[in-house]
């Protein structure tokens, strides 16, 4: 047996049977067995027989939620930048085999202002302004952004501050970092 079949599998009898059984240690892991092979091979050998050669295949079951790449995000986004730019892409994984079980979708409820597309050869969400920002009538904006398989969810809230400068750039801040400032240099809005 390979060393990841003898994690799994285990070869019963005792000395006279005409019958040996193959009986699992544990319970089996599609993800784990599949970073290795398409399935668990193993082979049994009588004395002075020929040795069988098996394939167990492991039919996967969706027992892995979505998981967003960061538990929250924040942006700060300049006032002074032009309708359509991206403000922030998102990005969930599912460790599942079976692309049913891995498949996500996103929900995002942004406000107005922003936009939602997906992006699926980049298997991301990404989130671009819709209408220009200004400072004086909002400095932050909060919402969730939702990655969810045929069965679980996870949940990521989004935060977006708005920054009353020049610069026609977002520009991504640790989750750490308070978007509240009464630095009027570098007023900021929250989304
Ligand atoms: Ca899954
Ligand atoms: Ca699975």
């Amino acid at each position: 047996m390979s060393s990841v079949s003898m994690k799994y599998v285990e070869l019963v009898y005792s000395d006279g049977d005409s019958v040996a059984i193959v009986r699992t240690i544990k319970p089996l892991d599609a993800e784990e067995i599949k970073m290795s092979a398409d399935a668990l091979y193993y082979s049994v050998s009588c004395v002075r027989g020929p040795k069988n050669i098996r394939a167990l295949y492991i039919l996967d079951v969706n027992d892995n939620s979505p998981i967003f790449q960061s538990k929250s995000y924040s942006v700060t986004v300049s006032e002074a930048m032009t309708v359509g730019s991206n403000v922030l892409s998102v990005t969930a994984s599912d460790a599942d085999v079976l692309m049913d079980n891995k498949r996500i979708t996103y929900s995002i409820l942004p406000p107005d202002e922003f936009e939602v597309n997906y992006d699926p050869q980049m298997n991301a969400c990404n989130i671009k302004l819709a209408k220009p920002l200004n400072y004086n009538n909002a400095q932050q904006y909060n919402f969730n952004v939702e990655a969810k398989d045929s069965q679980y969810l996870d949940v990521s809230p989004v935060s977006s501050g708005s920054a009353d400068g020049e610069e026609g750039a977002a520009t991504e801040t640790p989750d750490t970092q308070s978007t509240e400032t009464e630095d009027t240099e570098t007023h900021s809005i929250t989304l």
